[in-house]
């Protein structure tokens, strides 16, 4: 079930991995990271593609491409073997801990020959790391850190690698005869950030055809359980997934009761009994005489409570019930409300394809505007210079109008210096469509200075959005420390959007944060910040989140028509309108 191409990624991200371990050469690992990367991201399946295909990827070069060759022949890569050998896995996992770089990882390996996360964690205990050159009690607390952090994501999968497989699944099952109904529910169907294992429901009278296709799906590696209600396996990668199988009259019920969450399903049992009614996974009864009243479909067994229905996505008990009670649900933001990308990247600096792929990518999807967003030169490694920018520009506006319905703006991700200053001077910036800010250094500035940091990105007129707000990684780099009231309150007073980073890796920010910011009257740009054509499609992880924090579509700046948005874009009428963009 997993792409070979995601396979040949994880591989060849290993190799970078070791190549850096062993105190390797930097720049290799770098190629081979990107390669992997590009790997990844491509739309065509590499284990179908020739040396010649392979050769056109992006940064794969002749080395590279033959490796990918006789891995994909072989089923081995000699090159990956070989490093392997000389490095215990347990170093690997170090590395994998945030803070901790593959240098510090290889000293620890070296020097006191640790080589797992548990004797790590003794030596810090033992204060046997004061003495390494390199460390000190700081770097021993934020270890420690990160390695709650990496505990705390537990064997939990990142949404979208839980998203492909249960749709997978559900196309699988739902092509059986007999078949009635065919849904993932749990977390999935909530649209959890990380998911700790899939839901998947079926409604038929024989539950028997179902569960034996189950279990002989070609990812399955492990069957937990194989009942006629319930069964359970485990995928190559460690994913649980659960298969119930419901009475068709069942569905509404079973639907509601697997989709969760506990919490809220505990409040809509209470609301049951409270109508003298007993709610279950098989339907909604009297709880006296035992009759079934509904439970063909969710809205039945809501309305019976006295509910409209209510979107999975809120299903958290974080106030959704009252608000259905008094008829004030949000009438949520869905991907088709969204009109356009603000924040997107091309292989001018990290993307992976060209800006015509990227614009047809976007126009395909039925975009009404698309902004190319690049990163700016402060961010040493991508080697901007100006005339790069302006002549990226004169291509965007040339390619402006290719696509009929989608008008394109040029635009650039800004990084948000240590001081709270961005790349370039004002009169430059004025010449962007859209700017993005994002922090991508100094994440460990203190609180104070944080704070300052981003407050004097929002007062700055030219910025329009800041991306991925707290920098986090989901499971490897925690949020900034940093007063999210105060920026959030900075946002709404300077017409500064907050972005949703809709990638699976980030979400950030996250729903919780989220339903923090809108109290403010902020406004959001739900962005996937792709740097391949395939990344348009997080679009939907986005979405998922900003549901999740209760968002309409009007408070989310890329569902407005073109004309709203640039009216935005100038931030006029705000405490920091007075420089204009130029029209
Ligand atoms: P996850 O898998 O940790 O990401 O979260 P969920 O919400 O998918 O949780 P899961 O898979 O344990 O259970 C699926 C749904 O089943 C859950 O959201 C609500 C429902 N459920 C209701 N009551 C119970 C209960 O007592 N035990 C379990 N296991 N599930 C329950
Ligand atoms: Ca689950
Ligand atoms: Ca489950
Ligand atoms: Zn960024």
């Amino acid at each position: 079930m997993v792409r070979p191409n995601e396979e040949v990624q994880a591989l060849l991200q290993e190799y970078a991995d070791l190549v850096l371990i062993t105190g390797g050469d930097a720049f290799k690992a770098r190629a081979y990271e990107k390669a992997a990367r590009a790997i990844g991201g491509y739309h065509a399946d590499v284990s179908k593609l020739d040396i010649t295909g392979l050769l056109e990827i992006p940064s794969v070069g002749r080395s590279i491409a033959d490796k990918v060759t006789q891995y994909l022949r072989t089923g081995t890569m000699p090159a990956v073997e070989e490093v392997r050998a000389k490095i215990p896995a347990g170093v690997r996992q170090l590395m994998a801990i945030p803070t901790l770089g593959p240098r510090k990882a290889l000293t620890l390996y070296q020097d006191l020959h640790i080589s797992s996360v548990p004797e790590l964690v003794d030596a810090i205990h033992e204060e046997r790391l004061r003495d390494l050159k390199g460390f000190g009690p700081r770097t021993e607390e934020n270890i420690l850190h990160g390695i709650d952090q990496l505990r705390a994501s537990g064997d939990r999968v990142p949404v979208n690698v839980a998203m492909e497989i249960a749709e997978e699944i559900v196309a699988e099952l739902s092509a059986l005869s007999g078949c009635e109904r065919c849904a993932y529910a749990g977390s999935l169907r909530r649209m959890r950030e990380t998911v700790g294992d899939v839901d998947i429901l079926v409604a038929a009278a024989v539950s028997a055809p179902f569960m034996d296709t189950f279990v002989r799906l070609p990812g399955t590696t492990e069957v937990i359980a194989h009942g006629t209600k319930k069964t359970s396996i485990r995928t190559a990668k460690g994913l649980q997934i659960d298969l119930r199988v419901v009475p068709p009259d069942s569905w509404g019920a079973g639907l509601q009761y697997f989709t969760g969450s506990k919490a809220h399903n505990i409040r809509t049992r209470e609301m049951a009994v409270r109508h003298k009614l007993k709610l279950s996974e098989y339907g909604l009864f009297h709880a006296k005489s035992g009759k079934k009243i509904v439970s063909q479909t969710e809205e039945e067994v809501y309305a019976r409570l006295g509910l409209p229905w209510i979107p999975p996505t809120l299903r958290e008990d974080r106030g959704e019930i009252a608000a259905a009670l008094r008829g004030e649900l949000p009438d949520l933001v869905t991907e088709a409300d969204i009109r356009g990308d603000l924040h997107t990247h091309t292989d001018l600096t990290d993307g992976l394809a060209p800006l015509e792929e990227m614009v047809a990518a976007a126009a395909r999807r039925g975009l009404r505007y698309y902004a190319v967003t690049d990163h700016a030169p402060d961010l040493a490694m991508q080697r901007m210079t100006d005339d790069k920018m302006l002549a990226q520009r004169e291509r965007v506006r040339a390619l402006d109008g290719k696509h009929r319905k989608m008008r394109l703006l040029h635009g650039t991700e800004l990084n948000i210096g240590p001081d709270g200053t961005v790349d370039w001077p004002e009169e430059f910036l004025r010449g962007f469509d859209v700017c993005v800010a994002s922090v991508h250094s100094h994440f460990r500035q203190g609180r104070d200075a944080l704070t300052r940091r981003l407050l004097t990105a929002c007062e700055n007129p030219q910025v329009n959005i800041i991306g991925h707000p707290t920098t986090r990684i989901i499971g490897k780099r925690a949020a900034l420390d940093v007063d999210l009231d105060a920026v959030f309150a900075a946002c709404a007073r300077t017409g500064t959007a907050l972005e949703i980073n809709a990638h699976p890796d980030r979400l950030d920010l996250s729903d919780e944060h989220i339903l923090r910011a809108r109290r403010y009257g902020v406004k959001f740009a739900v962005n996937t910040d792709a740097h391949a054509p395939l990344h348009l499609d997080f679009l939907r992880y986005g979405v998922g989140i900003a549901q999740r924090g209760w968002l309409t579509a009007d408070e989310v700046i890329n569902t407005w028509t073109l004309p709203r948005l640039r009216r935005f874009l100038r931030k006029e009428n705000t405490a920091t309108g007075s420089a204009r963009r130029s029209p």
